[in-house]
């Protein structure tokens, strides 16, 4: 077989990837759950779509606390998912495609069901029971119950105390997630020791690389409440690269909540030798309500949305690399977040992708984005499953820090499951998801918003997406050009350019629902530079080729358009 792109140095950087949520993309067997053959099922379809990478969100044996971001064995699949088998047939199809499967990393926790945690809580002299993290309780300030009180007073990002009390030694151990994830001690040798060699042992399997979960939490100090970007983060990630990735070629993206245009180069710098980019979220963060966070989120403001994309490209314009994306399985759907689902269903989403599909860095499509699903709203709070939207309405809605009313208005704007209903692939029951009943309910929508139903148009979302994808392989300065924005005072518009050489790329977006103006004396900053106006490279409205620099322009309600300006 001919060499995988991953076989090869950064050939990674003109790659796109897609996000699958395996629990909700297709499932191949009737029982409600997606599955690894139906993924297989779906690749020719994803590699019409142009992708070369598939973030695999996790498929490890697990109990499913939290849908497998907590693993109770690493090297096994999830019976639900299907066998170790379908994985390596996923992987070689995977490959006859030119699709590099990167595998999702949950190495700051695992599952208390893992076998390490069994043997942790035992006793205090079990071998593993540094392979968590554990701390004897503040006896000076006994709980009701006479418990010592937990050491200190970090909480779980799921809610509560981020410490759970074991009674068989009567410690407590440290959970940043649920209490059935508890956290893996990093300082421990040997738990890193045992976590790179199943990150090798997966890497021969022939896998393209690993996303890592949270993985900006790996170098805490618990006992200084240092969680993110902690003292021994770096040296950690140094250490895994030269035990894993020095002698192989392999694309990796850490998800990293707290990084910055200033420590993102730590992670992704050329000669750091760390990862190749970085997950930031600062225009997801950026919107949340001081105290309740994503539950009660401002409105979008694209002009905040703007300035935090150009401050995140010229930080990384010479050394590091930028991930693009809008939504993961965590976030809500794009269209319905950044566009509008209701009137400009298709002209919103191409626009979104067009705003980040062409700045520099790797695209990251989530899976239905590419024929604009949508949000849902499910009226009885029973009908939703993510652990972190159910924990947070038992901690915040009896305590009256928000009103049931406006946490499900929180919900419905970010929670976690507008992104988990199943995969919407035709107007069949279900979405043609499931011959079964789904593990969550569909979408009502479905019968107008699917893929069939999508790619069945000459202007569909999904042949876009073909066309943007097949724009960044064809042309270099998609992946490699410099970016500048401009027009900075027209707060309805993104424009910007990427140049290489003597080529240059015009992007202009119009990010209302309104329609804008542009007149002549705007195109200054192209100087003498012109472009043939007739011919688009790309426009998410029929033939715009009326028109010239030298005359007034009226870009259309979420109107894109690119131009290729060859000199
Ligand atoms: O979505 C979030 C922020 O609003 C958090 O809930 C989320 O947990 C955080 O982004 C970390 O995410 C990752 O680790 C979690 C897992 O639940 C998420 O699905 C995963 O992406 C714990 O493994
Ligand atoms: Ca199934």
């Amino acid at each position: 077989m001919t060499e995988a792109w991953w076989q090869r140095k950064d050939g990674w950087k003109d790659q796109v990837a897609y996000q699958i949520y395996p629990r909700s993309f297709k499932d191949s067997n009737g029982d409600g759950i997606g599955d690894i053959p139906g993924i297989i099922e779906k690749l020719d379809y994803l590699q019409e779509l142009g992708i070369g990478i598939i973030w695999l969100s996790p498929v490890f044996a697990s109990p499913m606390d939290d849908n497998g971001y907590d693993i109770s064995d690493y090297r096994d699949i999830a019976k639900e998912f299907g066998t170790m088998a379908d994985m390596d047939r996923l992987i070689q199809e995977g490959k006859k495609r030119g699709i590099g499967i990167m595998m999702d990393l949950v190495v700051n926790h695992s599952s208390d069901e893992h076998d390490w945690f069994q043997a942790s809580k035992e006793s205090m002299d079990n071998p593993y029971r540094d392979y968590y993290i554990w701390r004897e309780g503040d006896k000076d300030k006994p709980l009701a119950d006479g418990r010592p009180s937990p050491p200190n007073d970090l909480t779980s990002f799921f809610s509560g105390s981020a410490w759970e009390w074991e009674p068989t030694t009567g410690h407590y151990y440290l959970h940043l997630f649920t209490k059935k994830q508890p956290d893996l001690n990093w300082d421990n040798p040997s738990l890193r020791h045992d976590v790179y060699d199943m990150m090798n042992w997966w890497m021969d399997k022939g896998i393209c690389g690993f996303r890592m979960d949270v993985i900006d939490l790996i170098g805490k100090d618990v006992d200084r409440k240092i969680t993110t970007e902690g003292p021994e983060l770096h040296p950690r990630l140094q250490e895994m690269h030269g035990q894993v990735f020095v002698h192989r070629q392999a694309v990796t993206v850490g998800e990293t909540w707290s990084v910055t245009p200033e420590t993102a180069t730590l992670y992704s710098g050329r000669d750091r030798k760390e990862l190749s980019m970085v997950f930031q979220f600062e225009h997801v963060t950026a919107f949340h309500h001081e105290s309740l966070g994503k539950w009660k989120s401002k409105p979008v403001d694209f002009g905040v949305i703007k300035d935090i994309f150009e401050k995140w490209q010229l930080a990384l314009e010479d050394d590091g690399w930028n991930s693009l994306f809008w939504s993961n399985h965590d976030l809500p759907m794009a269209v319905s977040k950044y566009g509008d689902d209701i009137s400009y269903l298709k002209e919103s989403a191409k626009m979104l992708a067009t705003m980040i599909h062409f700045m520099k860095g790797t695209p990251y499509v989530y899976q239905g984005e590419e024929f604009g699903m949508t949000n849902v709203r499910f009226d009885n709070l029973d009908d939703y499953n993510d652990v972190e939207l159910l924990n947070a309405y038992k901690d915040l809605v009896p305590k009256g820090l928000i009103s049931h009313e406006a946490m499900m208005e929180g919900i419905y704007a970010d929670g976690r499951d507008n992104a988990r209903t199943p995969m919407q692939w035709d107007d069949r029951t279900h979405g043609g998801f499931t011959e079964g009943s789904p593990w969550i309910k569909v979408n009502p929508n479905f019968s107008d918003i699917n893929a069939a139903r999508d790619r069945a148009d000459e202007d569909s979302i999904f042949r876009y997406y073909q066309d943007l994808i097949r724009l960044r392989k064809k042309w270099p300065l998609v992946v490699k050009g410099r970016f500048c924005r401009h027009l900075r005072e027209q707060k309805n518009l993104f424009v910007y350019t990427r140049t290489l050489g003597s080529q240059v790329l015009l992007v202009m977006i119009n990010h209302t629902d309104k329609t804008q103006e542009i007149n002549p004396g705007d195109f200054a900053f192209m100087g003498t530079q012109t472009w043939r106006e007739e011919e688009p490279l790309i426009c998410n409205y029929p033939h715009r080729g009326d028109r010239s620099k030298k005359k007034k322009w009226q870009m259309a309600p979420y109107e894109s358009i690119a131009y290729l300006v060859q000199n």
